[in-house]
């Protein structure tokens, strides 16, 4: 882990244009900041989703049974799990036969989860899976059905290039009867997705701070908290909703574990995170591109969100 951590970093901030991977915001610290983040009423992801998947469990669980139990239910970035937890519930209360692995490259996330689903469905047969979704894609076989699901918008955090890549990988993995279920976040008012990201009550901007923290505890660097700021932009041509970290000053940062300083220039940007939003258009010409075919579309009644049903497609 710390020499990805350490290999990311170097990458990053050796670049003409800083940035710094999206995953470093997820330590335990971070995955607090990001539940509150998921509380907060400018953010809207979580509760479309919520709406989502409360509204369509039933839908969902005719398309599961359609092919025959038992299958694996894979969720890539389950994070708390939260939103997961309905549908698990339901399909608990339906005696599906599953087994759900939940994947996240938080060990302290997964754990909170794990710990709660066992008390709260103690019926449901549950295997963590502590690994960055791209090394549990690649360690995917065997012959048993699986269902991926790949929600919260967590596909944003890829270019639209990326995504397709990734996409292109997980097709490869539902040979058979497989189904994977992809949350989209949908192009809306511009405004709304600007709040989404620069809210009031700072609670993002913690969260993008809370990553040089990390650097400092874990690197021993030595970033002054104080001395850079959170900005967020939206594109809405593109649907790049793009988050950075601002030096407020002419600087120098040593750290430690690279045996490095990296200089910042006052105004200076770190860009920390992409949050790509998609239309249908682009939804479709991506997941046809994958190799993907889509089985049905769940949206929330603003259609803000919007989570994909696919299959592989024939030939
Ligand atoms: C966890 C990637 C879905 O991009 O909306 C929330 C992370 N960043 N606020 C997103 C996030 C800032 C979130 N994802």
């Amino acid at each position: 882990m710390n020499r990805e951590l350490r290999k990311a970093v170097e990458e990053g901030l050796g670049a003409k244009h800083k940035s710094l991977p999206s995953w470093l915001f997820y330590d335990e610290k971070g995955d607090r900041i990001f539940q509150q983040i998921m509380h907060m009423s400018e953010y809207y992801p979580t509760r479309c989703e919520y709406e989502i998947l409360d509204h369509h469990k039933e839908d969902l669980l005719r398309y599961f049974e359609s092919q025959q139990s038992p299958f694996q239910l894979i969720e890539l970035g389950a994070g708390d799990g939260l939103k997961t937890e309905i549908l698990l519930r339901y399909l608990c209360s339906r005696h599906v036969r599953f087994t759900y692995r939940p994947v996240d490259i938080s060990a302290s996330v997964l754990e909170q989860l794990s710990r709660r689903l066992k008390k709260n469905l103690p019926e449901l047969e549950i295997q963590p899976v502590n690994k960055s979704y791209y090394e549990a894609v690649g360690e995917l076989h065997g012959d048993e059905k699986k269902v991926i699901f790949f929600l919260g918008a967590n596909i944003g955090n890829f270019t639209p290039q990326e995504a397709l890549a990734f996409l292109k990988n997980i097709s490869v993995h539902l040979e058979g009867q497989g189904l994977a279920l992809i949350g989209f976040d949908l192009k809306k008012d511009p405004r709304i997705i600007a709040r989404a990201y620069d809210d009031e009550g700072g609670i993002t901007k913690a969260f993008n701070i809370n990553l040089l923290r990390r650097l400092n505890r874990e690197l021993g660097a030595q970033f002054s908290l104080t001395q850079f700021d959170h900005y967020a932009s939206y594109d809405p041509e593109t649907g790049a909703a793009r988050s950075f970290l601002v030096s407020l000053k002419d600087q120098d940062v040593p750290i430690a574990a690279l045996k490095k300083t990296y200089h910042f220039a006052h105004w200076e940007t770190i860009n920390t995170e992409i949050s790509q939003k998609y239309d249908l258009l682009m939804i479709e010409k991506t997941l046809s591109e994958a190799g993907l075919e889509i089985v049905d579309l769940f949206f929330d009644a603003n259609h803000f969100f919007c989570d994909v049903l696919v299959k592989k497609s024939r030939q």
